[in-house]
């Protein structure tokens, strides 16, 4: 499955979902797409290349499209031999565009490749695995040549009687000729319609803008999220040839007093969730990811974390359906200074930004994006290297509020940057100190830094817990501690007037490197309220009860 709805009814899609041939060295298997390649008992650990293919049976001539969900790392596509797409990062989507197929057979192939190296800066040893194979679904499409390449809405401001949006719709011509046609929009089951016709250069994308005012429409609230099919469709004479479907809620998001969405307070209930789910990995499946999604409205969350990368859309589908409110960054986590010194550091942040913003815009459930998890915000180097990411993501979006967890205490420099001031710590856990004194501390010093009066959220706190371990002393790793520090922290974040959310570390216990660091019992990070079978500790009633009492 692709998405929760269908992206097109004119243009045919075939989901390369089942078996592929994978060569790992010398050895052939077959292997399910999608899906991580450490399920195979010979590749558990496995680090390296290995090469997918399969053959593709096209039915006329014509042009095709490859949309890959996400290959874990790094993707070389070739089509008949042929490189057509070179990507880097698990996380993020890409396509592949092959022009003047023949009917008949044809192969595909990607080289995927989860080694570490210094060629790349964001995949790296971690506390999260990062796994290898094609992870996301893979589709192929027909493209005709003049096409809808995509559709970015953006809410604007309104209510239920009239709701003001702004709807960009990119048109590609991959012919030889300039092209023709006429643009025409429509919202499922609603009045509204509005069209342009279109003049698009051989070779070229344009971008045609409608502001528009919808009337009768239901807001987007996480009790009740209302959602939008948006049709762009292309024709010609009257026959319409191409088209794109997306969806959208009608929801605002400010910060003039706390956080507001469509004007009202809303205190984040969050979570972090890595995208890991026992021997499946990454590649969680999609009955999996529902029920993850149950499970955080079961614990009482109205929001969710992805950290430390762009998710999978269908997960972000499934938060836009049942009202979870969604903070989604880009890629990276704890990057020393060295590190974003890399040389390829720059470019492979602004492409997963880039990508995230790009694929990912329409999601009413996305109110924040982040950036840079943990990274050098107490360096000057480091300092440019947030600022440009933050002018990055606001070149593209305006339309949500900007932050980055940061966990360099009395030392960031760069707290005057973001739109919300967010804090990773870890206090009753990392340090012993006393909680509510260790927040009171932190939050006097942000008032003297560029981050005074701005909203704050506690972007991690937490405690670790082995499933099933229990000690009549309540000593460390017990599923008692864990359950003790996460009361006492959310006692005093939740009950602090400038705090707008909190998200836990974690929701689900996630493999990590081995040898990332040794204090990693069963090598895995276990601060999570459920285990990797999505079993729940103690921790995970206490949540539930703070969490279904705080309005
Ligand atoms: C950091 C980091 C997380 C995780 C956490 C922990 O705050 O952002 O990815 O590593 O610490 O468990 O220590």
């Amino acid at each position: 499955m692709l998405r929760l709805f269908k992206e097109h009814e004119i243009r045919t899609v075939t989901e390369l979902d089942g078996l592929w041939d994978v060569t790992v060295g010398r050895k052939q298997y077959r292997l399910p797409v999608p899906a991580v390649w450490e399920q195979h008992p010979e590749l558990l650990n496995y680090r390296g290349q290995a090469v997918y293919t399969r053959e593709i049976n096209v039915k006329t001539d014509g042009h095709l499209r490859f949309f890959f969900e996400g290959v874990s790392h790094t993707a070389d596509v070739y089509f008949d031999g042929e490189k057509i797409a070179h990507h880097y990062n698990a996380y993020t989507p890409f396509e592949a565009v092959v022009k003047n197929v023949t009917a008949g057979k044809h192969m595909l192939k990607v080289a995927a490749d989860n080694s570490f190296s210094e060629a790349s800066a964001l995949h790296r040893e971690n506390d999260y695995y990062s796994y290898g194979g094609i992870t996301r679904p893979v589709s192929m499409e027909i493209l005709p040549e003049l096409s809808v390449e995509n559709i970015h809405f953006t809410p604007l401001s309104g209510n239920e009687e009239a709701f003001r949006g702004r709807i960009e719709v990119k048109v590609r011509n991959i012919g030889d000729a300039d092209a023709k046609a006429v643009l025409k929009l429509s919202l499922t089951d609603h009045a509204f319609s509005a069209e342009k016709r279109v003049n698009v250069q051989a070779g070229c994308a344009e971008t045609y803008v409608f502001e528009e005012s919808f009337t009768d429409v239901k807001l987007w609230r996480p009790e009740d999220p209302a959602l939008y099919l948006l049709k762009a469709e292309l024709s010609k004479n009257g026959k319409a040839f191409d088209d794109l479907v997306t969806r959208i809620g009608f929801r605002t998001v400010d910060l003039s007093d706390g956080f507001l969405l469509n004007g009202e307070k809303v205190f984040l209930k969050g979570f972090n969730r890595h995208e890991d789910y026992a021997i499946n990995g990454c590649a969680v499946p999609f009955n999996l990811m529902a029920q993850d999604v149950a499970l955080l409205r079961d614990l009482g969350a109205n929001a969710v974390r992805t950290c430390h990368y762009p998710n999978d859309e269908r997960f972000l589908d499934l938060c836009d359906e049942n009202g979870i409110l969604v903070w989604e960054e880009n890629h990276a986590r704890g990057l020393s200074i060295e590190v974003m010194k890399n040389p390829n550091f720059d470019r492979q942040c602004e492409d997963c930004i880039d990508e995230m913003i790009e694929y990912h815009y329409n999601h009413p459930s996305i109110v924040i994006w982040g950036l840079l998890n943990e990274c050098a915000s107490d360096d000057p180097v480091g300092r440019e290297k947030y600022a440009k990411q933050y002018a990055e993501v606001r070149k593209l979006d305006l339309s949500r509020p900007v932050t980055s967890a940061t966990c360099r205490h009395y030392t960031d420099i760069c707290l005057d940057l973001p739109d919300i001031v967010s804090v990773n710590i870890y206090s009753g856990w990392y340090s012993a100190g006393d909680i509510k004194e260790e927040w009171d501390n932190e939050c006097a010093w942000i008032q003297t830094t560029g981050g005074k009066d701005k909203p704050r959220i506690l972007s991690e706190f937490g405690a670790g817990a082995i499933y099933g371990y229990h000690a009549m002393n309540h000593v460390k790793w017990t599923e008692e501690a864990q359950a003790e520090i996460l009361e006492k922290q959310l006692k005093v974040y939740l009950n602090d007037p400038t705090v707008i959310g909190t998200f836990i570390w974690m929701f689900a216990d996630t493999r990590i490197t081995e040898g990332w660091w040794q204090n990693r019992p069963k090598t895995e990070n276990n601060k999570g309220v459920v285990d990797e079978f999505r079993r729940p500790k103690l921790a995970y009633q206490t949540v539930k009860k703070l969490y279904r009492k705080k309005k």
